[in-house]
């Protein structure tokens, strides 16, 4: 048998042999270099719930603001989590073990908050139907409460008809839903059509993942939000200006 040496023959043709990086080193180059937010990024990364309190904690000492680290902490250590699983980089247990930090880290902020909520009015939040994705959700619901919404958080894989039920109800100023996959987010059309039947029209504030606003605008009362705190926008928009859905979209749908 002939005995080939392929590093002599890659020299030979000048390619150099890269090293596989470890998910660690990878993680290390996507961490933002902020020494306050660096240590909660690499923690909801390593899912170390201590250590995203820990760094939370110091974050908040130093003066930040706990609602606003949610976006600008947790999250960047999320999308560090969303970009290395999306890469092939980790698996699924480092993701359930950084989503459940990253709760963590969430109701940390919410405990946090000194802003006093004088309720602005009332919001139904949940997860579409098979869908269990809700950090997203979770994220709405802490930014609309610590805006001063009274908000109803029926959590994930919510039937359709519970969220109905839950409208007719509590009679909300807008419902919000998020889907994470893109057969789970059809329980949107089916939730507007039967809200339409009941002679309900609320505006139905859609986002996450796998929506987008082509999908949004396929339904009477959907309107697209791309971050969490667009849900806080449009709330307060439909707080000043009524619930005309058309004008909603003109204002938060990019054309
Ligand atoms: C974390 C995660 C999980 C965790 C979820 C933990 C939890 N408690 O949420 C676990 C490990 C449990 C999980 C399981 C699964 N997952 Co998963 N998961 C992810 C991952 C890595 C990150 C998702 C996430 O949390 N992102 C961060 C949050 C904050 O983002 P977000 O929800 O989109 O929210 C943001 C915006 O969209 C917006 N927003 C959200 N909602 C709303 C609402 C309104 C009104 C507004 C205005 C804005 C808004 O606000 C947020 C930020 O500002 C993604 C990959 C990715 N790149 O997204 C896959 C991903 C979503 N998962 C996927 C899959 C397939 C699964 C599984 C089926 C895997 C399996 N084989 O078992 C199961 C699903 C089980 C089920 N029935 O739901 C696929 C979905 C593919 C698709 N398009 O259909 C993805 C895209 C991975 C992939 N590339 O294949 N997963």
């Amino acid at each position: 048998m002939i005995d080939i040496n392929p590093s002599g023959i890659l020299v030979r043709y000048n390619v150099k042999m890269e090293k596989k990086m470890t998910p660690e080193e990878a993680a290390e180059e996507l961490y933002p270099k902020d020494p306050t937010i660096y240590p909660i990024a690499k923690a909801i990364f390593e899912g170390e719930e201590d250590d995203v309190v820990e760094g939370l904690e110091k974050a908040i000492g130093s003066g930040k603001d706990p609602i606003s680290l949610i976006n600008g902490a947790l999250m960047v250590g999320m999308g560090v989590v969303s970009r290395l699983y999306d890469e092939g980089v980790i698996f699924l247990p480092n993701v359930m073990l950084s989503a459940d930090a990253m709760q963590a880290g969430i109701e940390f902020c919410k405990t946090k908050t000194s802003k006093v909520p004088e309720s602005k009015g009332k919001v139904v939040c949940h997860v579409a139907e098979g869908d269990v994705h809700d950090i997203g959700k979770n994220i709405v619901a802490a930014l609309l409460r610590a805006n001063g919404y009274d908000v109803v958080d029926l959590g994930r894989d919510v039937p359709v008809d519970e969220v109905i039920a839950a409208v007719e109800k509590e009679r909300p100023l807008m419902l919000t839903g998020t889907a994470l996959m893109t057969t789970t987010m059809y329980a949107f059309k089916e939730i507007n059509d039967k809200l339409l039947k009941k002679g309900i029209k609320i505006p139905f504030a859609c986002g996450g993942g796998a929506v987008n606003q082509d999908f949004v605008s396929q339904y009477e009362l959907g309107v697209y939000g791309e971050e969490a705190s667009d849900a806080v926008k449009i709330a307060d928009f439909i707080k000043e200006n009524g619930n005309d859905i058309a004008k909603l979209r003109g204002i938060f749908h990019k054309h």
